[in-house]
């Protein structure tokens, strides 16, 4: 499992002076993301990979102009396709079709369906992200990317169903008054790659319907709530209490670009952070495989038998909205 990253608000200073007495601009991972036109989990992956120079200041990572030079010009010559920035340019036309054949391109030169999740469609969200936040996009900008993306994840996810026995279901979902529910698509499309159902609830999810489809699900293996905003932590926190009262011993994984915060790293009854969208499938995964390394042996003397599911203990009362008239599962 990955160590919480540090903080990436920009740099106080922004530039120092390198041994040659030159400027040479410092950059923090964000900045340095920006720059790459990848995810800044992406930037820190490099970093700690050790494939990109950075140097500690206090709790951040610093990248300095020269080595992000030396970095994209020793890319260059392995992936020089731009795939995130030309995915970019699609979504933010509207243009499905566009966007869809960038995805095609990306499989056909042998990239993983992983890459094209993560270092494509994520990498040019996340870049439409900074450019909002930055005042060079509006929130229409957002929502027309949005609802291409949310297609173009859709094609990618059908493409990639894999027939046969799973190794398991997994539930996933964004809380109460969280809306991002593209993250969660991507995070359950990786996981189903590797192997799980996934059973996707999308964004907005209350409490209690998080416990009954948890309690609901055949073979659950596992539960994952994801937070985009960090202020969602207290209502992650009431979903997980949700579920963990009907299902003490099932594995509880919070994710989502929130799940760093460190109020999110002390929450009670989570049992693992995904932090980046790489790790995803693998901390599920090792998750899932310890849990069921820990439960007793079944009567027919497998190990690992699924984790025993409490009966949902009343019927979730239907509330119905006075306003709009639509009925919704009371939180
Ligand atoms: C698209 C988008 C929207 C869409 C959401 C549409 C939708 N249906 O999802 C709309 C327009 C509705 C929206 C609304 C808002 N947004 Co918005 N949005 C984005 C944007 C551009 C992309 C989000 C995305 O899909 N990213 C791609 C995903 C795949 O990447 P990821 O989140 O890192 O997820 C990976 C991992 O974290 C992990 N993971 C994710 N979820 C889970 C869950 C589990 C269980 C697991 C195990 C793993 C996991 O796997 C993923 C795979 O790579 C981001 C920019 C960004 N940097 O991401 C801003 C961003 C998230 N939004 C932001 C903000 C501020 C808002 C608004 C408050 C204001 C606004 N822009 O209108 C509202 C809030 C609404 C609310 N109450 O929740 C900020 C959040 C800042 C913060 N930290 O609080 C961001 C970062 C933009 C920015 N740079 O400021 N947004």
């Amino acid at each position: 499992m990955a160590e919480p990253f540090d903080d990436v608000s920009p740099p106080p200073g922004g530039a120092r002076s390198d041994a040659s007495g030159g400027d040479d601009p410092m950059l923090n991972l964000k900045q340095a993301a920006a720059v790459l036109r990848v995810h800044y989990m992406t930037v820190y992956r490099y970093v700690r990979q050790g494939r990109l120079e950075a140097e500690r200041s206090g709790t951040e990572w610093r990248v300095s102009a020269a080595a992000l030079e030396r970095f994209g010009g020793a890319q260059t010559g392995s992936d020089d396709a731009d795939w995130a920035g030309r995915l970019e340019r699609c979504l933010l036309a509207g243009d499905e079709v566009a966007a869809w054949r960038v995805v095609e391109s990306a499989l056909a030169a042998a990239r993983t369906p992983e890459f094209c999740y993560v270092d494509v469609v994520a990498a040019a969200l996340a870049s439409i992200g900074f450019r909002w936040e930055a005042g060079s996009l509006d929130v229409a900008d957002q929502y027309v990317a949005t609802a291409v993306a949310s297609r173009i994840v859709a094609r990618l996810g059908a493409r990639f169903r894999r027939p046969g026995r799973s190794k398991g279901s997994v539930v996933f979902g964004a809380p109460s008054g969280e809306h991002h529910s593209l993250p969660i698509s991507i995070a359950a499309d990786l996981v189903r790659l590797a192997g799980f159902d996934v059973l996707e609830l999308g964004a907005n999810v209350p409490p209690a319907a998080f416990a009954t489809a948890s309690a609901r699900t055949p073979r659950l293996v596992a539960v994952g709530v994801g937070i985009t905003c960090a202020e969602r932590v207290p209502a992650a926190q009431a979903a997980v209490d949700a579920v963990r009262a009907i299902a003490e011993a099932v594995p509880i994984v919070l994710g989502g670009s929130a799940a760093w915060d460190p109020l999110a790293a002390s929450m009670r009854g989570v049992d693992a952070w995904a932090l980046d969208g790489r790790e995803v499938a693998a901390v599920v995964t090792t998750l899932v495989g310890r849990a069921a390394n820990d439960r007793p042996a079944s009567r027919t003397g497998q190990a690992g038998a699924p984790p025993r599911i409490r009966a949902v203990p009343t019927p979730i009362p239907l509330a119905r909205d006075a306003t709009t008239g639509s009925s919704q599962l009371e939180a």
